[in-house]
């Protein structure tokens, strides 16, 4: 039988564990990435495994996520991470450099390698044939330090590609159409391989938004061949010697295949607040709109800079829209100033912000209360942009341009004709913000520079027999990590402060939250399905461990944040039988029995005390996840010698 791409990936790195889908594998790690908002942690738990240098092919420490510097906590971490990268054999983007995703897809991203990055839209550099997924800083830590990074062999599913884009319809449409049709939680178990007589049609670009926003199906990764268009996006990146071809095998077998003609696609729009929320531009046309934001991980390409500047080239946005744009990466806007697009943008009346994640993760850049903003972000949470009432759609930046220059969603058909864009047969090379590790010989005495907003993380406990505790918080469906721990501006510097932190834990649900979970001492927190999808920030699964969550019952969990529970030593549970969730309120005394006995066999009870009632829940821990949770997490069972 013909293997996949994937599969083929999986098969030179695989060191142990079966490939069928379902069970656990472990596989070698090639590269690894962090940002800042999830590096501080990561980095402090690196340096508790005590390895003196990373083992892994490359290690890049990027900063990215928290530039706003309002206070000196961002910038300390920046500093201790700056000196975690130099001692410990990592590269360092500095602060302006870009967005990990870009810069990592220019500069360091290889057909065929794998890469586990501490953020979710790791999956970024499948757009070149990689293996690259999100995943807890923990496990990029682990990973570091030459450990295995362990998943569930996924299904492997497959679209189709037929046809070629029309003019103002983009990759950005086909992201959101598959998200119309699979869901935010379709492709949970899951990579998703792009093939088909249409992958030719897209420039890598635009394969890397596409697999960017496969996160947003939850799936495992995205992933396109490695042919022709990625030769010639290498080779623009003075990186020819990296291309290696990558097809999948002609008898390889996929679980679901999904056909998508990218010719019928037309322009789509993710409405508040969900990224599979999708209809068409068309069907909103003429609703107000207040911001506009073209930028982060998904749209800040020079590809798609170039198309904004010559769309917005000699027009004035409206006086009543406020349009920002953040590009992708130091080289990205050095290139667009070296051509003049830059001066383009300016002249419309676009704020300028720096290469960084920016308004998407809330740093900076809120909308006004109840304003309508459109952004070309990948997450239209509740809440995410700053402001609680905001309204956030997603769209391409064809559409983010339209509506800038008509202060209302309107489909970008209607700009006229789409002006011809050409990419440079060369990208402008300076990696002088990437600094390089010391040599080892140097490294062992360099200091290591912390801040006072650095403190410890929280200790972990080994699950034990019998858990009593009460079940403090109840949330539906879908429930995401920025309702769990929140980000923005005014708490994103505390990522490196779990204490501090935990006051703003499901503050998006419920504010009392925090108060009463430690008031329990132990507590259980009971959820819908796809519990915990979008980031991959670990810190989701310590600050309730901190707060003294000890257990968390839901429907089912997305991938990242269930791995994430277990390392910090929190026992995800499901729902044998989904109604049960209706039998449970918040407040109700719960009591489960016999855990090690139940983690054997899959299966344990849970009393409602307050009822009466007994609920079967369900569990598949493999052996080393069961060894984790009664060593309470990772970082201890790497204690045991583990690693
Ligand atoms: C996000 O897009 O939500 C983030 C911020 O990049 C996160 C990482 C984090 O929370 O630090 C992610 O996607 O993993
Ligand atoms: Fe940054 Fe937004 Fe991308 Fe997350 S999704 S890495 S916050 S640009």
């Amino acid at each position: 039988m013909g293997l996949t791409i994937a599969q083929k990936i999986i098969k030179e790195h695989l060191i142990s564990g079966e490939m069928t889908p379902g069970s656990e594998i472990a596989l070698r790690i090639d590269q690894t990435l962090t940002q800042d908002a999830t590096g501080t942690m990561a980095y402090l738990e690196f340096e508790t495994m005590g390895v003196p240098r990373v083992k892994t092919e490359l290690s890049v420490a990027y900063i990215d996520h928290n530039t706003l510097q309002s206070g000196f906590e961002n910038a300390d971490d920046h500093r201790f991470i700056q000196s975690m990268a130099k001692k410990y054999g990592l590269y360092f983007s500095r602060p302006g450099n870009g967005i990990c995703h870009q810069v990592h897809l220019e500069r360091f991203g290889k057909p065929g390698k794998t890469l586990i990055g501490s953020d979710s839209h790791t999956p970024t550099g499948g757009g070149i044939g990689m293996l690259a997924m999100g995943a807890g800083g923990l496990d990029v830590a682990v990973a570091m330090g030459g450990g295995a990074y362990y998943i569930t062999m996924p299904k492997m599913y497959k679209v189709n590609l037929t046809g070629r884009l029309r003019d103002f319809v983009t990759a950005k449409d086909v992201s959101l159409e598959i998200l119309r049709i699979l869901s935010v939680k379709g492709g949970v178990g899951a990579i998703i391989e792009w093939g088909g007589e249409g992958v030719k049609t897209l420039s890598v670009p635009e394969r890397a938004t596409i697999t960017n926003m496969g996160t947003e199906l939850g799936a495992t990764t995205s992933i396109f061949p490695s042919d022709e268009v990625t030769k010639a996006f290498l080779e623009a990146e003075g990186r020819g010697e990296d291309y290696r071809e990558l097809s999948s095998d002609t008898d390889a077998v996929y679980d679901k295949m999904i056909d998508i003609d990218l010719s019928a696609l037309k322009p789509l729009i993710a409405c508040p607040h969900s990224p599979d929320n999708v209809v068409t531009v068309e069907s909103l046309k003429g609703t107000k709109v207040d911001q506009v934001c073209i930028g982060s991980c998904t749209n800040s390409s020079l590809y798609d800079m170039l198309k904004v500047a010559a769309l917005l080239k000699g027009k004035t946005i409206r006086p009543e829209v406020s349009l920002s744009i953040s590009p992708g990466s130091k080289q990205v806007l050095s290139m667009l100033a070296d051509c003049g697009a830059l001066t383009d943008i300016l002249a419309s009346g676009a704020r300028v912000l720096e290469c960084a994640c920016g308004p998407c993760i809330g740093m900076g850049f809120s909308p006004n209360s109840g304003g309508v903003s459109l952004r070309t972000f990948n997450r239209n949470f509740e809440g995410r942009s700053g402001t609680a009432d905001g309204q956030v759609y997603l769209v391409s930046p064809e559409t983010a341009v339209a509506a800038a220059l008509t202060g209302e969603i309107t489909d970008p058909i209607l700009l006229g004709d789409m002006p011809k864009v050409t990419m440079p047969e060369a990208f402008a090379i300076d990696d002088s913000a990437v600094l390089p590790p010391a040599p080892a010989e140097e490294a062992e005495g360099l200091e290591i520079l912390r801040g006072p907003n650095i403190k410890p993380f929280p200790d972990s406990k080994p699950q034990e027999e019998r858990l009593e505790a009460p079940l403090v918080l109840k949330v539906g469906d879908n429930i995401t990590t920025d309702h769990i721990m929140p980000a923005g501006a005014k708490i994103l510097p505390y990522r490196s402060n779990i204490p501090h932190l935990s006051q703003y834990c499901f503050g998006v649900c419920d504010e009392t939250f925090p108060m009463r979970a430690k008031e329990a001492g132990a507590s259980i927190i009971v959820g819908g399905n796809n519990y915990g999808q979008g980031s991959s920030r670990e810190h989701a699964a310590l600050v309730p461990l901190y707060l003294g969550v000890r257990a968390v019952i839901t429907k089912s969990f997305a991938r990242i944040h269930v791995a994430n529970l277990i390392n910090a030593g929190i026992m995800p549970l499901t729902f044998k039988n989904p109604e049960d969730y209706d039998k449970l309120a918040q407040g109700d005394q719960l009591l489960i029995e016999n855990i090690y006995e139940g983690m054997d066999k899959g299966q344990m009870i849970l009393k409602n005390e307050t009822s009466g009632e007994e609920i079967p829940l369900v569990c598949s821990f493999t052996q080393r996840q069961k060894a984790m949770l009664k060593a309470g997490g990772l970082l201890k069972y790497v204690g045991q010698g583990n690693l």
